[in-house]
């Protein structure tokens, strides 16, 4: 079977599992070559996805994040609010060495953070390279919400950051500054699969209305090179909605992530008809397809579509993803693609 061939056989099931009978009887999903119809599609999916209760899922375990959101979604709150406060949660949190305060500081010892945000209606924002802000996710909203723009960077977001009434805060501890002496030791650079280099916060909700909003927060990579930025604050690769789909967000090494726009790639993919499992298995195929250097690091992507489905996948075991809904708050092992060396 060709690729496309099997693109539109999977869009049609996908249709099915997704949407019930109704959308089984819409039959006619594909034009005269034999393309989707990828407008007819969504404006079926639209027409007979039934809303899920909300539900917020987050990359790794972190319960707190997801309860805090999912205890606002419960109250009404929108899916934007909502994950604004549960990542803020792991911004906040000192232990987390990869976000926010107590994060792992550049080469130069200073701790610059990335975030990015996507609401509903397709607007965003990011900051990327920010120093002395806790709560960066917030700070992308600022972008999106007050500024002509979609990114701000080093030192105009935290000028912005200040406008807006966010305060400075130092955000190396003297715990990470003894760890990155003892790194100036040897200085070997050398992310380390799952350890302190991952644990980027990226979370996606839906709210009471069915609406779907993301935010991506992190320091990226422990010890990276000053001025390095990664996939997380960049639309389309460390996170990207599409409100009549589904959203997508990623975690782990940012340049395979950006070299391959992964969390778009889920989001059109799932638009094809793909579930969100079999959208993130495919973006992690997309990047271990080019040969073994994936041996050497590890990616994770968490997605979920319109009507609440949700799927994971990552390239070495130990990813997990968490999901609150209904009032149950679960951590849930990814599948993994690399079972020979994990
Ligand atoms: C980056 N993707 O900057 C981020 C790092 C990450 O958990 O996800 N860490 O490349």
């Amino acid at each position: 079977m060709n690729r496309r061939k099997f693109i539109n056989k999977s869009a049609v099931a996908g249709a099915g599992i997704a949407t019930g009978a109704s959308l089984m009887a819409c039959n006619n999903l594909s034009t005269s070559t034999g393309d989707v119809d990828n407008n007819a599609f969504a404006k079926a999916q639209k027409e007979n996805i039934k809303k899920p209760s909300p539900i917020a899922i987050c990359t790794w375990g972190f319960s707190g994040a997801t309860a805090k959101a999912g205890e606002l979604l419960d109250g009404g709150s929108s899916a934007l609010d909502a994950i604004i406060a549960g990542v803020a949660v792991e911004e906040e949190n000192i232990e987390n060495t990869t976000v926010g305060i107590g994060a792992t500081p550049d080469r130069e010892g200073n701790v610059t953070l990335d975030a990015c945000v996507m609401n509903p209606e397709g607007d965003c924002g990011a900051v990327l390279a920010v120093e002395n802000i806790v709560n960066v996710a917030a700070l992308a909203r600022k972008v999106m919400e007050e500024t002509p723009h979609v990114i701000l960077a080093g030192k105009g977001a935290e000028e912005f950051a200040y406008e807006q009434g966010f305060t400075k805060q130092k955000l190396l501890t003297e715990e990470r500054k003894e760890a990155w002496k003892e790194w100036l030791k040897t200085s070997d650079y050398k992310p380390e699969i799952n350890i302190e280099n991952h644990d980027t916060i990226g979370m996606l909700a839906i709210d009471n209305n069915g609406d779907i909003a993301g935010a991506c927060t992190t320091s990226g990579l422990g010890y990276k090179m000053k001025g390095r930025v990664g996939d997380s604050p960049i639309i389309g690769s460390g996170l990207f909605i599409d409100n009549e789909v589904g959203g997508a967000v990623a975690t782990g090494m940012g340049e395979e992530v950006l070299k391959t726009v992964g969390s778009f790639l889920i989001v059109e993919l799932m638009r094809s008809g793909m579930s969100p499992q079999a959208a993130c298995e495919e973006a992690i195929h997309r990047i271990t397809k080019k040969g073994a250097r994936y041996k050497d690091f590890q990616i994770a992507y968490i997605a979920m579509n319109k009507s609440g489905e949700t799927g994971s996948h990552c390239i070495h075991k130990g990813f997990t993803m968490m999901k609150y809904q209904n009032k149950k708050n679960e951590n849930i092992s990814s599948s993994f693609y690399d079972t020979k060396n994990s």
